[in-house]
């Protein structure tokens, strides 16, 4: 290690300078918005305010494999919430998540709108309200949860951390990038175990505890998060790429992994969706022919 800094912190830190680096225009340290904006709302019960990241993806996911069952109260609508420009810190969107981060939900379907945050509550809250993807006995429940949990808990050191100094920095730091990738390769042998196991993380069914975990992991161990396969060798966890493939397949996942999406193959981009139809009509590159 041959790192050197002639950084001292002062007594009372203060915001006085961008911290440098990638979303450096969006790091604040206070709370709340910053100005006056209302979100729209369309004809659906449930009005999701998002973006396709892996935190976002989880949520719409979850919608379309509801969809997929047959319940037409999953029916959504998914405006686009575009956090590099700051659209998390309007007021109507604070109002919904008063931690100004996607994805942030609004049940309309009763008398009184239901606000939802953080996507492991999300994610909970419409396997309940559907009864679906939580196992129903006490045992599976709890696995369930526990991997829920545990993505809560684990991703960040993952997005926050690993990603953070490895990709976004800007300097490379080689105790912050050594730290991160010995956690995440352990987050990445924890998962292969578990998954050595069982099909899927809670046992023989696909729960929210997959559509949670799934888009993080996932992405790392199909190389598409932060460059990053080849540092980490992503190919030696042969169960979390067997768990990943088979997710992959369902034809829910390759939907839900489109909307909101703002990069990449303009026909795997659906940046709002308001009905089924919009899949076969209004991805990017449906809408630059017309
Ligand atoms: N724990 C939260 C994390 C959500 C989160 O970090 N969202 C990011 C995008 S993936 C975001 O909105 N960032 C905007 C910002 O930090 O201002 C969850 O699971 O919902």
């Amino acid at each position: 290690m041959t790192e050197t800094s002639d950084y001292t912190p002062p007594k009372v830190w203060t915001w006085n300078k961008p911290n440098g680096g990638a979303f450096a225009n969006i790091n604040r340290p206070i709370a709340g918005p910053t100005h006056d904006k209302e979100l729209p709302v369309g004809v659906h019960p449930l009005q999701l305010y998002s973006l396709g990241t892996p935190n976002g993806v989880k949520v719409t996911i979850m919608l379309e494999e509801l969809l997929a069952l047959g319940h037409a109260g999953a029916e959504y609508d998914a405006w686009l919430i575009n956090i590099q420009s700051g659209d998390q810190f309007g007021s109507g969107f604070v109002e919904v998540n008063p931690n100004s981060k996607i994805p942030a939900l609004l049940d309309r379907s009763g008398p009184k709108p239901i606000r939802v945050f953080e996507s492991g509550s999300i994610l909970l809250y419409l396997a309940e309200k559907f009864g679906e993807f939580l196992p129903k006995d006490s045992a599976g429940r709890t696995e369930a949860l526990n991997w829920l949990f545990w993505q809560m808990g684990s991703a960040h050191y993952l997005g926050g951390g690993f990603g953070h100094f490895y990709a976004y920095a800007p300097v490379k730091i080689e105790y912050a990038i050594d730290r991160f990738a010995m956690e995440v390769k352990r987050q990445l042998d924890v998962l292969d175990r578990r998954l050595a196991e069982s099909p899927y993380l809670a046992g023989d069914s696909y729960t929210i505890a997959d559509i949670a975990v799934f888009p993080w992991y996932g992405a790392l161990a199909k190389g598409w998060a932060y460059g990053a396969a080849e540092f980490l060798s992503v190919q030696d966890y042969k169960n979390v790429q067997r768990w990943i493939d088979a997710i992959l397949a369902r034809p829910a996942v390759k939907r839900g992994r489109m909307v909101n999406r703002v990069s990449g193959d303009p026909s795997e981009q659906l940046r709002e969706r308001h009905d089924a139809s919009d899949f076969d009509t209004k991805t990017q590159d449906k809408i630059a022919a017309s």
